[in-house]
């Protein structure tokens, strides 16, 4: 289909400086050992924001096949936002995507759909690629069904695009996030197939068939292979187990 998989690490609000620079190194040198082509399946990790400058250097100075971005930013580019991050200042440090509206901003800091569209046309604004994340609770799927929430999340969310530029979907169900309870692939695929006819009616066909949309969710070493046989599954973002280099890199390296 001409999409290259996506393995993204969300390391939320873990690892200290160190181990965040020792990680990006020791990923680097495990992908070359194992002679990973970065054509072939990209990897990008996405560290707190007081390491991405580190991160940067790091990458920077030894061309690591590696690429970073921002766990969250702003809807607005400058002014009297107290501990807010805007996307100019992710680009500065040559972050290429940024995570928006994980279901923990959502659930822990309120973030409605309409912000995130609005973050999402920030994110275009200044030329880092979206991960738009969307997902149902367990109340959400019984009452429901498997689709209607993410695929309503993402309608709001696509609002706030601008055509012609990229943006990656996470389909990240809330009942398996950190639960050690991954959905099945079957299920991944239903929900990616639908998120893809909602790129298709808002941006169209041919935005449709480029997106990448990724599964989130408790995805493992042991897991990831199911998912990416899956059509319309292009890669995944990984929580707990981007923490752990044999288990990220062996994510990284499904195909072997
Ligand atoms: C979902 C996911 C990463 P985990 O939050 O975004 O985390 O893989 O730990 O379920």
């Amino acid at each position: 289909n001409g999409r290259t998989p996506l393995i993204a690490g969300n390391w939320k609000m873990n690892l200290d400086h160190l181990q965040s620079i020792a990680f990006v190194q020791k990923l680097a040198w495990t992908l070359k050992d194992a002679r990973h082509d970065t054509g072939d399946v990209e990897v990008a990790v996405f560290p707190p924001f007081t390491d991405l400058r580190s991160v940067q250097t790091l990458v920077n100075s030894d061309d690591l096949p590696i690429a970073f971005g921002g766990q969250d930013l702003s809807e607005h580019d400058s002014g009297a936002y107290t501990g807010e991050i805007s996307g100019a200042f992710l680009k500065a440090l040559d972050a290429r995507y940024v995570i928006i509206g994980h279901s923990e901003r959502r659930q822990y800091h309120g973030e409605t759909d309409e912000q995130i569209a609005a973050k999402l046309t920030a994110a275009h604004r200044h030329g880092l690629v979206p991960i738009v994340c969307v997902g149902e609770t367990a109340e959400d799927l019984e009452t429901h069904g498997p689709s209607a929430v993410p695929v309503a999340q993402l309608r709001i969310a696509l609002g706030g695009a601008s055509k012609g530029q990229e943006v990656v979907v996470a389909y990240e169900p809330v009942w398996a996030i950190g639960s050690g309870q991954a959905a099945t692939s079957e299920q991944a695929q239903q929900v990616a197939a639908a998120l893809r006819a909602v790129v298709a009616e808002v941006l169209g066909d041919e935005a449709a068939a480029a997106t990448r949309i990724l599964y989130g969710g408790s995805v493992k070493a042991s897991n990831i292979a199911g998912f990416m046989r899956e059509a319309d599954v292009d890669g995944a973002l990984v929580g707990g187990a981007s923490l752990l280099l044999d288990e990220f890199s062996s994510i990284v390296r499904f195909r072997q």
